[in-house]
C-alpha cells in the first residue's frame, strides 16, 4: 500500500499518522501535486494529495474518506473515533473545525502563491481569514475547557495538532500563536510524540 503526497499537506500528514496509530503498514511517496504534477497524474489523474493506492490497485483520495476506510475496518480497541453517540458528535464537530481551518489556510496560500498579484481578490482573502480565525477560536475554546491529555491521540486530537502546525508553517502572521494558547499547547505536546516525529511536517 502506498500513500502519495507531501507531509507539508495537513491532509497527507493526518492520514500518515492515523494509519501508523491504527497499525496499518504503508510506504510513503512524497510527491508534490505542483512540482511533480506529471508523475502524480500517472498514479491519480485528479492529482489530489493524499492519494492512497491499496494493495489491490484501488486508488483512494480525500483524507477523511481514506481514514474512514481504515477506521471502519479496524477493531474497537484500535479505533481513533469514539463509539458512543455523544462523544462521536463532539469529535466530529472538532474535526469539522480543524478541517475547515486547514481548508481556509490552503485557500489563502493558493490565493497568494498561485494567483497573479494583480488578480488577488482582497474581499475573498478577508472573508476566508475571518473564517479561519473563527475556527481557531472555537477549537481553542474547546481545548481550554477540555484539554486532550490521553497518551494515545484520537482522530480529533491528531487533526487538531496537524492543522495547527500547518497554520503555523504557512500563516504564522495571520494565525498568531499567542492568541490561541490551548491549541498551541496541544500541538506542541503532540509534536513531541514519536508518531508525530515519524512524519515531520518539514
Ligand atoms: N478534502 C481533501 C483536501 C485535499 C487537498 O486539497 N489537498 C491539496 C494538497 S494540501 C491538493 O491536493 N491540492 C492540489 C489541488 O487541489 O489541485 C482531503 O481531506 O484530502
Amino acid at each position: 500500500m502506498k500513500l502519495i503526497g507531501m507531509l507539508d499537506s495537513p491532509y497527507v500528514r493526518r492520514v500518515a499518522i492515523s494509519l501508523d496509530l491504527l497499525g496499518i503498514e504503508f510506504k510513503h511517496e512524497p510527491l508534490s501535486v505542483f512540482s511533480a504534477f506529471e508523475a502524480f497524474s500517472k498514479i491519480n489523474p485528479v492529482v489530489k494529495a493524499p492519494t492512497l493506492v491499496l494493495d489491490d490497485g484501488s486508488v483512494l483520495m480525500d483524507s477523511t474518506l481514506i481514514i474512514d476506510y481504515f477506521e471502519t475496518l479496524s477493531a474497537p480497541p484500535s479505533k481513533l473515533l469514539p463509539q458512543k453517540s455523544q462523544e462521536l458528535a463532539t469529535a466530529l464537530r472538532t474535526l469539522g473545525l480543524a478541517l475547515a481551518a486547514c481548508e481556509k489556510t490552503v485557500q489563502i496560500v493558493y490565493e497568494h502563491n498561485l494567483r497573479p498579484a494583480e488578480k488577488l481578490h482582497l474581499p475573498w482573502v478577508e472573508r476566508v481569514t475571518g473564517q479561519l480565525l473563527a475556527a481557531c477560536a472555537e477549537l481553542d475554546k474547546q481545548l481550554a475547557a477540555q484539554p486532550s491529555l490521553g497518551a494515545r491521540p484520537d482522530q480529533a486530537a491528531i487533526t487538531n495538532a496537524v492543522a495547527w502546525s500547518f497554520m503555523q508553517l504557512m500563516l504564522p502572521d495571520v494565525v498568531k500563536a499567542d492568541d490561541f494558547p490551548a491549541l498551541k499547547a496541544h500541538a506542541v505536546r503532540l509534536e513531541q510524540t514519536d508518531v508525530f516525529k515519524r512524519y515531520p511536517i518539514a
